[in-house]
């Protein structure tokens, strides 16, 4: 195995990593008394996934030109993807322990400047599709064989930003693009169908030129057929995740208030308690 090559090759393997990396996120969170934890177990498998199966990066050489690139357009859930970089190898697990601390690297959103691994800066929501876009086709017109991935979040996708890009990606025949929609229902405070609706959302997208499907976004095997599936040539692919905020903790499923609330130390002993099987 090169050191570019993904380190999992089953998905046993990937479930695994998606448990260390809820884990690490809820540690990640509670050290620092801020974070989005909602957002960050609803992401959670497509990342275990993604930097477990899937992209070839090189964490001793994070500009590698040949690399992966991945876009976190929900640059909230931070401490997840983090913590799928530090388990990757991109930078000391310990470090996650100094997340949005004076001076340290892992800012509160993604920031390219000081992460290793980070492709680029998110956070102000509707902006990583577009980057993504722009990514790919860059690579399309260099003939280059990289693949963009690119993960929204669907509270984030009713901006308008969202939508011009993917009227452009399939105009370009971006088939060398991937998006993920978290497809978890809530955005910060309500959900997404009472704010502003969005079913049905993979027809929308399809309407506008892309390969589209519907996947459990828990279920690491239909996750992975989704990516691996054969695709028509010249559309890039949507895989349209549906997934549960907050997936793992009972306490906090669904709810809308822990988009970004903070357990207490009881709270992460239940939480751990509940992902691991383990009783505290
Ligand atoms: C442009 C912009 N507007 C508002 C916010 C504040 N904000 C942060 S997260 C969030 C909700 C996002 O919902 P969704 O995309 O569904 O994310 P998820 O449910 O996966 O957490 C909002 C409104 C922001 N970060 N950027
Ligand atoms: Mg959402």
């Amino acid at each position: 195995m090169t050191v570019t090559t993904p380190p999992c090759t089953t998905p046993g393997e990937v479930r695994d990593l998606a448990l260390r990396i809820r884990l690490g996120a809820l540690d990640t969170i509670a050290t620092a008394g801020l974070g989005h934890v909602g957002g960050d177990f609803s992401v959670t498998d497509i990342l275990a996934l993604l930097y477990g199966g899937v992209l070839r990066v090189d964490p001793a050489d994070p500009s590698w030109p040949q690399r992966d690139r991945f876009v976190m357009s929900k640059g909230h859930a931070a401490a997840s993807l983090y913590t799928a970089l530090a388990l990757r190898g991109f930078f000391p697990e310990s470090e996650l322990a100094t997340f949005a601390g004076p001076d340290s690297r892992l800012g509160g959103h993604p920031n390219r400047r000081k992460t290793p691994g980070i492709e680029t800066n998110t956070g102000p929501l509707g902006h990583g599709l577009p980057v993504a876009v722009g990514m790919a086709t860059g690579a399309q017109l260099a003939g280059a064989g990289w693949q963009t991935y690119v993960v929204v979040g669907d509270g984030e996708i009713q901006e308008g930003s969202n939508w011009e890009a993917l009227m452009y990606a399939a105009h370009r025949g971006l088939s060398n693009l991937t998006l993920f929609v978290d497809r978890n229902r809530l955005q910060q405070g309500a959900g997404t169908e009472e704010t502003n609706a969005l079913d049905p959302l993979d027809e929308k997208i399809r309407a506008f030129g892309w390969e589209t499907s519907v996947v459990d976004g828990h279920d690491i095997d239909a996750l992975w057929a989704a990516i691996r599936a054969p695709h028509d040539h010249g559309r890039p692919v949507a895989i349209v995740a549906d997934t549960i905020k907050g997936k793992g903790v009972s306490f906090m499923e669904n709810l809308a208030a822990w988009h970004h609330k903070v357990p207490s130390a009881e709270q992460v002993e239940l939480a751990r308690a509940e992902l691991t099987g383990v009783q505290a």
